[in-house]
């Protein structure tokens, strides 16, 4: 066995726990690699960690705990579910209380808590953490949401935080985020806003290369005039280069991608989430079934032989209504952001954690899929006002939607006349405009529940918590059902 004296374990040397480990390693930290498959090691030291001798391989878990030092780190980067539970176990065998096990996983979070439970109960601490970046972000610097067990956080601070994105003022792109499991919801939120995100570009190019003919070279020049102003971000940026990007044979190889979109579950563990707490996140809700829509291929093949659309009409692609799509895009935006802000507000609620929501907009600034400057803003709004129940009710983003609107709306209408789908742009409209509405017609939505379940109803004029019946046929008796909340 070893000497005790590597900073902190890596297992798992696929793309994420390599590039983290040369990324510690280039940080000053000596890393203990470990992978089931163990000829991984072996190709890990022949190839990329070649000639680092402060990254060390082990042949099996007892010798890893072995080289580390107290109170040992081990990070576990596999595939999330099953492994992550197997290792925990093996490794809960072989710590000593004090040592922390630290899952960068794209776990559930509900499993995190369940882990976060079962590693504290032996005496050990857990950290269940969100990474975010991909493999660039993990090599250079990613956006890192920890949570878990507090006692952890001063341990695993230095090492993160070393490792981390930076913004310009050079604050760490990771922060504590909560007790369990709120380091993977938070990070589960980032992906359902990076789903979304990706969803209103996706409907905006649609809008421009369907609805205004553009190609690929005007519409990549768009992209990149966005990119100069407030909807400066990474996915705004990869997006120019994907349009303009060309084979060896000249080709542009967007037109040659199957038009069906793949996913992982994040998006929809967001979605079901929401559902759960009652926070209408309609606009991530959207971005998930156009993913579900977008896999019938064959269906939408076939109906698109059967089903008509409007009267082709003529439309100019000028540069006015190329900027409403651009203001489309940002209104929608502010959309999905607030309501992944009202989830996270909720879930903490639900879940009892203490959440810093400018410090969560800090942590996605930089290192994670959806960094933009557009996060700069939301900071600030949550330093205005900590407790701010929505992000449409702070000044500098509801005085962006008064002037998006109009661009908005007619980008809206350009898409119905075109008969072109905008279901997350539309649906964040839909939302601005529910939310916006003082009286809806929900009035009536109780009343049918009276009519045909006795379901009660509150009145205007009488004190909230006041149910009441009405014997709508006059058929009906007095007994009303119990309440309940959907
Ligand atoms: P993968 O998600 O592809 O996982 C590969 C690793 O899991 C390998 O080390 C593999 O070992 C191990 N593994 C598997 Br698969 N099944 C196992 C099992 N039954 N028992 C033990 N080990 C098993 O790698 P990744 O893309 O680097 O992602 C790692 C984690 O980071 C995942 O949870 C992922 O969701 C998350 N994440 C990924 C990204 C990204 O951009 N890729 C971004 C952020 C977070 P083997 O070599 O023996 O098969």
């Amino acid at each position: 066995m070893g000497e005790a004296h590597a900073d902190i374990a890596v297992i798992g040397l696929a793309v994420m726990g390599q590039n983290l480990i040369l990324n510690m390693n280039d940080h000053g930290y000596e890393v203990v690699a470990f992978n089931r498959t163990l000829e991984r090691i072996d190709d890990f030291h022949a190839g990329a960690a070649s000639g680092r001798d402060t990254i060390v391989g082990a042949r099996s878990l007892e010798e890893l705990v072995g080289l580390l030092r107290r109170p040992r780190k081990v990070m576990l980067m596999v595939r999330a579910g099953q492994p992550t539970d197997d290792f925990i176990e093996q490794l809960a065998a072989l710590l000593e209380p004090g040592d922390v096990i630290i899952d960068g996983g794209n776990a559930n979070f509900y499993d995190t808590i369940r882990r976060a439970k079962y590693v504290e109960e032996r005496g050990l601490l857990f950290v269940g953490t969100g990474v975010s970046g991909g493999e660039e972000g993990a090599r250079h610097g990613p956006s890192i949401m920890p949570g878990g067990s507090p006692e952890a956080w001063p341990l695993v601070q230095e090492i993160f935080q070393a490792i981390a994105a930076k913004t310009q003022d050079g604050t760490p792109c990771c922060e504590w985020v909560g007790d369990d499991g709120a380091g993977h919801y938070v990070k589960m939120t980032h992906n359902g806003i990076e789903y979304g995100d990706m969803q209103v570009i996706c409907e905006a190019y649609h809008l421009m290369r369907d609805g205004l003919g553009l190609d690929a070279e005007e519409m990549a020049a768009v992209f990149d005039g966005w990119n100069e102003g407030e909807l400066n971000s990474y996915l705004i940026e990869i997006t120019r280069d994907i349009l303009a990007y060309r084979d060896a044979s000249g080709e542009l190889v967007l037109d040659q991608i199957l038009d069906t979109a793949g996913q992982k579950g994040t998006g929809k563990w967001t979605s079901v989430s929401s559902l759960d707490l009652g926070v209408p996140v309609t606009l991530i809700g959207e971005a998930v079934y156009a993913r579900c829509l977008s896999a019938l291929k064959d269906e939408r093949v076939a109906a698109s032989r059967v089903l008509t659309g409007p009267a082709e009409k003529e439309v100019d692609a000028d540069p006015g209504v190329v900027e409403a799509i651009g203001q489309a895009l940002l209104a929608s935006k502010i959309v999905s952001y607030a309501q992944g802000f009202m989830l996270m507000r909720a879930a903490a609620a639900s879940f009892g954690w203490q959440l810093d929501y400018g410090a969560i907009a800090l942590m996605w600034r930089e290192g994670c899929i959806i960094r933009s400057q557009f996060l700069d803003r939301i900071q600030e709004a949550f330093e205005r006002d900590p407790d701010l129940p929505s992000l449409l009710l702070d000044d500098y983003f509801s005085e962006v939607l008064a002037r998006c609107q109009a661009g908005w709306r007619g980008t809206v209408q350009l898409a119905i006349e075109r008969g072109i789908p905008v279901p997350a742009i539309s649906s964040a409209l839909a939302f601005y405009d529910a939310y916006r509405t003082e009286r809806l017609p929900a009035n009536l939505l109780q009343a049918q529940r009276d009519y045909f379940g006795a379901h009660t109803y509150e009145r205007l004029d009488q004190p909230r918590g006041e149910y009441f019946h009405t014997d709508w046929t006059g058929k009906g008796g007095a007994i009303a059902s119990s309440s309940y909340s959907v």
